[in-house]
């Protein structure tokens, strides 16, 4: 420690108090105050830029300009302590300053904000939603614009850390750590929650770090959590060390976050450092304060303002005066030179707008951030030929061998969800697999889906290979944010990083049962949403061909597991090997047919097939398998022939994938058509309980059949 000469009398208390506050040695000061300028320096040229609104031209506008003044000290001392290889930080909006402090350069901080090419998303996302992949250094995971979404993520990481480290046995990974940032509304939202429950159950080497400013736009922090203080109010939570004090001392900061840091890494368990700070700005760029600010409060705020504190911290402390004004004057000449380059950088290329919604292996395209490696999948043998001599099985048997089989061959391979590791699922699709392959690797989670599929994400950016299993359908309604943040990961990140997940649900009607909250078969919402692969087997072997490919696939997966195929023999077929892959798009056609095409997928498949039985060779039966991608050119090729479609689905009638199909048809095959295009599908009711019901909503072989003929005969 730097120490200072302590003089007598009434001084000495003043002395003292200074001596207290010497610069800690530990921290390279200089880095830090050039940081935090940085930081102020590219919020002031920004403002600048935006309130020259008759500039040209006038894509120099920001629109989504965020500030990061007043929280900038902190986190550029913050981003001092990040520093190992593995270390993540997940961070939002205002978290720039920690991301100059590692290694953002100015040019992409100018770049990205004003949309041009290049930089962290290439002009797609907008500019304060940054990312920063590092192979071998810390990373910033890809962020979204939604808050709270942080943090789940980074609790993944953090668990991975652990994989990578004690089963994975790669020492590269000891040490590292996972710290999140979050404003203080953000400790309202259910990332928040499900993170400390991950972070503290599982005693994950990940620290919160809430930058409290008292607003969330406009609301006050009292209503984000009782009496404003989630440090206070967390101080008695169980496995979790808090810390609490002031973000504009640069002295308490750095000592608050240098002991988070130091408990997180050396494998204590999880830490939280609440630091109050000072929102010197609007909450944005539109935002102008007026009607929930009083000029008093922000004058109060600005006498807050930490900046000027760093600066009497360090001088004379450690700089001395020129010393500081070289670094002021280093700043800003680097600084303008980066907005000068970001300036001159062309605008996006509008036809590279379509690529990276999913992933691009042609040759020479640089690898995300992600998944499994090219290299490390192309090692994993597969075939397309299924085995001939293969023993009949049941879904569940199918689904469950080839989880066994992946776990086997990819120790980066990872099963979990709820009641997934001890009892083996309460389909028990997963059973025995916690005891063959430990608990490290095949495990139960706490009841948070969005937990679950944000911890999936988190994991598989650190090149791992999660399953996760939702328990039903519907209760992936909670993780609905992870799910759609994680299609879009690749296309908004430019294909920096990526996160390729599998995440099994069962869904749609029960062996004599439904209901609306276990029955759900709504699979077209996620053949809306970006990035998805979507696969719905209708019997094992496929379900073997499909769920194999998406543990290899660089691109997330659905995996709809029907509940009558859990329950019943429907879907039983030969297992088709160990090594059998189903490329996504590639239809099955089930039975070929003269004078109607009938389409389908999922457990309806049989009841299409009973219902084809009637009509001799007269139906040609096409079992679809996946819906994203779908394959169009067999479903096409066999309308053009048949001249005549029938499609039969579990989705409710309304903008179910069925409308989908038939507006491609009308759009591609009309000519070809001998009769309208006809749909069977449950028409948009939820699914009842009682069997009478049940049966009345969903297309039975006699709906099915009857609709055939009418095609038939039209
Ligand atoms: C899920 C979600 N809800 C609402 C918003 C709109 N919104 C953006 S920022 C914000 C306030 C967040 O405040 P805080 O977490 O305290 O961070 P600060 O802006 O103060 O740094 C809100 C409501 C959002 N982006 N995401």
């Amino acid at each position: 420690m730097t120490t200072v000469p302590v003089p007598r009398g009434s001084k000495a208390r003043s002395t003292r108090a200074r001596k207290a506050e010497a610069p800690d040695p530990r921290f390279d000061w200089r880095r830090i105050a050039y940081n935090a300028l940085a930081s102020r320096a590219l919020d002031d040229a920004e403002e600048a830029t935006n309130r020259n609104k008759a500039a040209e031209p006038r894509e120099n506008l920001i629109l989504y300009q965020f500030s990061a003044r007043g929280h900038d000290v902190a986190q550029a001392i913050l981003g001092s302590l990040i520093d190992r290889q593995h270390d993540a930080a997940s961070a939002y909006y205002r978290s720039r300053p920690l991301l100059i402090a590692l290694g953002l350069s100015l040019d992409d901080a100018f770049a990205s904000p004003l949309g041009r090419s290049g930089g962290f998303s290439d002009g797609r996302d907008i500019g304060v939603v940054c990312n920063l992949p590092n192979r071998n250094g810390p990373i910033v995971l890809p962020m979204s614009g939604d808050v709270g979404s942080q943090y789940t993520p980074a609790a993944g990481w953090a668990q991975a850390i652990q994989y990578h480290a004690r089963t994975l046995g790669d020492a590269s990974w000891n040490g590292s750590i996972a710290v999140v940032l979050g404003g203080e509304a953000s400790v309202a939202t259910n990332g928040f929650w499900s993170a400390l429950t991950m972070a503290t159950t599982l005693s994950l080497p990940m620290l919160f770090y809430v930058e409290d400013n008292g607003l969330g736009i406009s609301v006050r922090g009292e209503l984000q959590t009782p009496g404003g203080n989630i440090a206070r109010n967390l101080a008695s939570f169980q496995n979790l060390s808090v810390r609490d004090g002031d973000g504009c001392d640069p002295a308490e900061s750095a000592r608050l976050l240098a002991d988070g840091v130091d408990h997180v890494r050396s494998g204590k368990g999880p830490a939280l450092v609440r630091l109050t700070v000072p929102r010197l700005c609007s909450h944005s760029g539109p935002d102008n304060q007026r009607g929930y600010r009083t000029d008093e409060e922000i004058a109060a705020d600005s006498a807050r303002d930490p900046l000027p504190r760093l600066r009497a911290h360090l001088v004379p402390a450690l700089l001395s005066e020129q010393e500081w004004a070289a670094i002021e004057a280093a700043v800003s000449r680097d600084v303008q030179t980066a907005l000068a380059a970001a300036r001159a950088r062309p605008a996006p290329n509008p036809d590279t707008v379509h690529r990276w919604v999913y992933a691009d292996d042609a040759p020479g395209t640089p690898e995300a951030q992600g998944g499994l490696s090219r290299a490390e999948r192309a090692a994993l043998d597969g075939s397309a030929t299924p085995a001939a001599d293969g023993d009949v099985v049941r879904f569940a048997e199918a689904v469950r061998r080839t989880l066994r089989h992946e776990l086997d061959v990819n120790p980066k391979v990872l099963v979990f969800g709820e009641d997934v590791g001890r009892k083996g699922g309460v389909h028990l699709v997963t059973e025995g697999l916690q005891k063959q392959f430990g608990d490290t690797r095949v495990f139960d989670t706490s009841l948070s889906e969005e937990g679950i599929v944000g911890r999936a994400v988190g994991m598989a950016i650190s090149g791992l290979m999660p399953v996760a299993e939702i328990q039903f359908r519907k209760y992936a309604d909670p993780a609905t944010e992870q799910l759609n943040n994680c299609g879009t990961l690749r296309w908004r990140t430019a294909n920096r990083f990526a996160a390729p997940i599998v995440v099994r649900m069962p869904g749609g009607f029960g062996k004599d049962v439904g209901d609306p909250w276990h029955s759900l078969s709504d699979e077209v919402r996620f053949a809306h949403a970006y990035g998805w692969q979507v696969a719905i087997p209708s019997n094992a072997a496929d379900a073997v061909g499909l769920l194999r490919s998406a543990m290899r696939s660089p691109n997330p997966t659905i995996f709809f597991e029907h509940r009558s195929l859990l329950m019943t023999s429907d879907g039983s077929a030969r297992y088709p090997g160990d090594e059998y892959m189903i490329p996504f798009g590639s239809a099955s056609v089930l039975r070929p047919g003269r004078d109607v095409t009938l389409v389908s997928w999922g457990a309806l498949v049989h009841r299409c097939r009973e219902a084809a039985e009637r009509f001799g060779d007269r139906v040609e039966l096409i079992d679809l398998r996946s819906i994203a991608p779908w394959d169009r050119e067999t479903v096409l090729t066999s309308v053009e022939r048949t001249g005549r479609c029938v499609i039969v689905h579990e989705d409710s009638l309304t903008a179910g994938f069925g409308a989908e199909i038939a507006a491609t048809l009308a759009q591609e095959a009309f000519w070809r058509l001998d009769a309208p295009i006809a749909r069977v599908a449950v028409n948009d009711v939820p699914m009842p309980y009682h069997t009478v019901l049940l049966e009345a909503v969903l297309p039975s072989v006699e709906r099915i059949a009857e609709q055939i003929d009418q095609t038939l005969s039209a």
